[in-house]
């Protein structure tokens, strides 16, 4: 087969993927493993269809906005269905007053869908759309910077609420949970492997952050929750969608700046976080060791930090390819202690961090670098399907299959050139 026969046919088999996981109503991470809208996927998902389907695109964010709180949160999973398999579901989550109709989890996700509609905008603009979400937003910011800014990062009250669960990063902090009050079902074994995913103490952990957080209306006093981390992953999220939401608001006709200066902000505090030494962010109550989570923040200020990032990722010790894992770049530094090529996300590859990766280099002037890890991602997907994540070393696919995020990335990839 040709090269451009196989890009066309990898092309068609991601879009494929994406209508396979689309209800109607949104799309699911996965066919199985993930029966609800989640937060930062939807975002991808919007990527990915800004080329092939921007009207659906737009429904996939009008179904997310749905699941908005009245003050402003917008939560980290909509369960659009009743009766999903999944936990922990509706029914351990509960109701607070602030939540809408719709049941949907008490914590948030990385913000990356004002990146996504800026793309959408600039690939097929439409005015009227962005009138009907831009406030609901810049109400989501607004939230953060009021409620979630006790020191100038953003603080995460869940693993959950970082995308990166069971990261290292997260260790010592889940170290000092007590036990559950909840019982914990593992419904997450049923279809992936249990050495892919979290262990039974971090679950133990996650459902004793819940149900603290659950006993005050998931909105802790500072200082009152059982789990606070300052994220700079999730920070530099916020940085980029505060500039690409200042973007949305100049393309409908407002002033931006009030958007902008709250990402400038933002990216003055992740510059305090920078750990020189080290070459990474440095989380604020999170174990130091490094991750994609500490690399990629390099998102929020590409001139400043696509340089580093692609020293990393050509470094074969820590993030980068090297003869017994080809694959990458892997979640966790290879020479750190915890890393486990295997594990969700303590060493797999995964294609929506790719994503940012390969975003923030062509920013960043690393075009090179950026072609590379673009090739390699999708020759990764082409030889093992779309999985939800990949061992480094030998390419095998992990966690749920045909995963709406790694196609989506994919559409994205292979519509470049
Ligand atoms: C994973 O997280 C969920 C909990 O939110 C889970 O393991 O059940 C994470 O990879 C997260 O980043 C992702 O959004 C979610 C759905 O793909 O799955």
């Amino acid at each position: 087969m040709t090269l451009p026969d196989r890009r066309s046919r990898l092309m068609t088999e991601a879009v494929d993927v994406l209508a396979a996981n689309d209800t109607g109503r949104f799309i699911k991470p996965g066919p199985r493993q993930y029966p609800g809208q989640w937060n930062w996927d939807a975002a991808f998902s919007v990527i990915g269809l800004t080329h092939v389907d921007p009207p659906r695109a737009r429904d996939e964010i009008r179904a997310l906005l749905a699941g908005q709180w009245s003050d402003g949160m917008v939560p980290h999973i909509v369960f659009h269905e009743s009766g999903v398999e999944y936990f922990p579901g509706p029914e351990v989550w509960g109701r607070t007053a602030a939540m809408p109709a719709v049941a949907t989890s008490g914590i948030t996700q990385p913000p990356l869908l004002a990146t996504a509609i800026a793309r959408l905008q600039r690939h097929a603009p439409d005015r009227r759309f962005l009138g009907e979400v831009l406030e609901p937003i810049e109400r989501w910011h607004l939230w953060f910077h009021r409620d979630r800014r006790r020191t100038g990062l953003v603080t995460i009250l869940h693993p959950w609420e970082s995308g990166m669960d069971n990261s290292p990063r997260f260790d010592l902090a889940l170290s000092t949970v007590g036990p559950s009050p909840i019982a914990v079902t593992r419904r997450d074994r049923v279809h992936v492997a249990p050495d892919q995913r979290p262990t039974d103490e971090d679950y133990e952990a996650y459902l004793s952050i819940l149900a603290g957080l659950r006993s005050v209306g998931y909105r802790p006093d500072p200082g009152q929750s059982p789990f606070a981390v300052g994220d700079v992953f999730l920070t530099a999220v916020l940085s980029r969608a505060e500039a690409d939401l200042a973007f949305l608001w100049a393309a409908a006709g407002t002033s931006a700046d009030i958007a902008a200066a709250r990402s400038d902000e933002l990216r003055r505090a992740l510059a305090l976080a920078w750990d020189g030494a080290r070459g990474i962010f440095c989380d604020e109550g999170g174990d130091a060791v490094a991750t994609t989570g500490g690399l990629l923040p390099s998102w929020a200020d590409p001139p400043r930090y696509a340089g580093h990032l692609a020293d990393c990722l050509a470094n074969p010790s820590t993030f980068g390819p090297d003869p017994s894992h080809p694959w990458y770049p892997t979640s966790v530094a290879k020479d750190a202690d915890r890393f486990d090529s295997g594990c969700y996300w303590r060493g797999p590859v995964w294609a929506n961090t790719s994503w940012l990766a390969v975003e923030t280099l062509f920013a960043g002037a690393q075009a090179q670098a950026a072609e590379r890890l673009m090739a390699s991602t999708l020759e990764l997907v082409a030889a093992n399907g779309f999985w939800e994540y990949y061992d480094p070393a030998t390419g095998e696919g992990l966690g749920s299959d045909r995963f709406s995020w790694t196609a989506a990335v994919t559409i994205d990839f292979l519509s470049r050139r």
